[in-house]
């Protein structure tokens, strides 16, 4: 009786029951700014086992959250404060939205009785998350703090994954409870149901195709499927290309890898999906980046293994097998595993590309080659967005699943190094190689200071081309002339790096690439001149007809 009665005694504040909910909860890693509005969080944080990296911007530390996600296929937080702290984040809440990966954002929100009153940092923020998040909601009383959160964890880790917040009010941070400890979440969002029936006539379809062709979407990476779908292919014995966001869920040194299809893939890869006569497309939804014409694979049929049931675009020749690819895949395998499978490819012929030269700047592919060859096998690697991204995603092969993280639904600029801090944070055995767009390094170089104070050591090869270089390309082959994509006169982008007390080199002839740390104890910049004239594989973009 008295230790029931100590029970209703022990009274806890909102913030104490989100820090403990969180650490049982697993989680161990939150990036953000304290500012007023969240300030009773943080307090307790400075008591809690939780590691709280401080960034330097809010969209930093959301990236940061996200390329976590995307290394470790683990969540983190985002955490800012109201106004302008939380409104900075959006950014890179919608980057993760759109390529699907799992965070956590925590708000701090002007009290409850102030709400509505347009006090001090106040915006309404369920409304502008609403749209780039799985799900938001505002936390009203600390007694649903520990509901709240496993209930948002559960929305962010169920397929397809995605960004979730919460939007927590001063006083519900500072207000105490009687804290019973132990909530079990009754309703666990599900797994669509295995579609038997279809996984047999797939299967058939398969048997009686003679030019098959697979497509690797992120799906197949985030899904940890790489190795199933593997074994599958090579039953299949036939050409895997991927989509950017596929990129590392399949080996690339492997005879059957083609490369990546879409607006920005290579010609091969292209050519391969236009010549097949099936198309099984495993964890893709078919964006505009992937479908780069109207004529995609109109010679095929095609199926695709998602858990989401809708396509990004119309194709009439496609239908949707809507499954998890854990349980599909595998089993699509024990169909296919004693049947005789014969296709009418024929030897698959290498691509032609060697374009290695030396001059006083480089060829980014040339830079590329070396950067693979430093680099552990196991190395992950990280892009901004522009030409060096393309570049990367066509000729820096990768074998391993989450080795390759980019930004491909946003194409958002200054994601490469934060979401890099993220990446060494989740896998700090791996070396994290950033390779940054010059304009994109720009956006985002204050959190070297981040990644100096808190001991993150990433490498960051900055492909230094004086340009917006994606779009100058781009405005050349609409206008014919170009417009605001001129950055000189840049920085001295090795003694900015100095500044921040990160390593600071410029690499004046290739060989002194080769001599770069590649597994650096402290951050590394890397400035690289790339011959601003090259351009990036560009099949139709819809915008460019107009
Ligand atoms: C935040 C943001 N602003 C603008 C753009 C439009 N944009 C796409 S690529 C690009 C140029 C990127 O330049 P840089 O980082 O130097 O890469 P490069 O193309 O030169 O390799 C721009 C401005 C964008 N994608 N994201
Ligand atoms: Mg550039």
């Amino acid at each position: 009786m008295i230790e029931i009665q100590k029970v209703f005694e022990t009274r806890v504040t909102g913030a104490e029951i989100l820090v403990e909910t969180l650490a049982e909860e697993g989680v161990t890693t939150i990036f953000g700014i304290p500012g007023g509005a969240i300030s009773p969080v943080y307090d307790i944080l400075s008591e809690s086992e939780l590691t709280h990296y401080l960034m330097r911007h809010e969209q930093a530390a959301a990236h940061a959250a996200d390329g976590y996600y995307r290394a470790s296929g683990t969540i983190a937080v985002a955490l800012a404060t109201s106004g302008p702290g939380c409104l900075n984040l959006t950014t890179g809440i919608a980057t993760a939205y759109k390529d699907r990966s799992a965070l956590l954002a925590i708000t701090g929100q002007t009290p409850t009785h102030k709400i509505g009153s347009d006090s001090f940092q106040e915006v309404e923020l369920t409304s502008i998350f609403r749209p780039i998040v799985k799900s938001t909601a505002l936390i009203t009383t600390p007694r649903l703090v520990e509901y709240m959160v496993k209930k948002m964890m559960r929305i962010s880790c169920s397929s397809p994954p995605g960004p979730v917040h919460l939007d927590f009010p001063r006083d519900a941070q500072t207000d105490a409870t009687v804290w019973l400890p132990g909530f079990e979440q009754s309703t666990f969002p599900s797994s669509p149901d295995t579609p038997y029936e279809e996984i047999h006539i797939l299967a058939n379809l398969l048997l009686l195709s003679r030019l098959p062709v697979v497509i690797i979407g992120g799906g197949v990476v985030r899904s940890h499927v790489g190795a199933d779908v593997y074994h599958l292919c090579h039953l299949l014995n036939c050409p895997v290309v991927i989509t950017l966001m596929g990129k590392s869920g399949f080996p690339e040194y492997d005879p059957l890898f083609c490369g990546m299809v879409g607006s920005n893939g290579s010609k091969y890869a292209n050519d391969i999906v236009q010549q097949a006569d099936f198309v099984l497309a495993l964890g893709t939804r078919f964006t505009d980046r992937t479908v780069w014409t109207t004529e995609f694979a109109s010679r095929a049929k095609i199926v695709c293994v998602n858990v989401e049931n809708k396509l990004g675009t119309d194709l009439e020749n496609a239908r949707i097998l809507q499954g998890d690819l854990r349980e599909v895949v595998p089993l699509l395998s024990e169909l296919l595993k004693n049947k005789k499978i014969a296709n009418d490819w024929s030897e698959k012929v290498s691509e032609p590309v060697d374009l290695d030269f030396e001059g006083p700047s480089f060829h980014p592919i040339t830079a590329l080659k070396m950067i693979r060859a430093l680099f552990p096998h196991d190395s992950i690697f990280v892009t901004d967005t522009g030409q060096h991204q393309l570049f990367a995603a066509n000729y820096l092969p990768v074998s391993e699943p989450f080795t390759f993280i980019t930004s491909g639904g946003m194409g958002c600029m200054g994601f490469g190094l934060p979401a890099s801090l993220g990446a060494k944070v989740a896998r700090p055995d791996r070396s994290v190689v950033n390779i940054a767009g010059d304009g994109s390094f720009l956006m985002v170089c204050q959190e070297l200071a981040t990644s100096i104070s808190s001991n993150i050591p990433v490498t960051v090869c900055i492909f230094n081309n004086g340009y917006l270089g994606m779009i100058r390309q781009s405005q050349l082959s609409c206008f014919n002339r170009m417009s605001q994509v001129d950055l000189s006169p840049s920085p001295n982008y090795a003694d900015l790096a100095k500044a921040f007390g990160a390593v600071g080199i410029k690499i004046e002839n290739l060989d002194e690439l080769l001599d770069i740390e590649p597994f650096p104890e402290k951050t590394t910049v890397v400035d690289i001149p790339i011959d601003p004239a090259i351009c990036v594989p560009s099949h139709s973009y819809s915008w460019t007809k107009g």
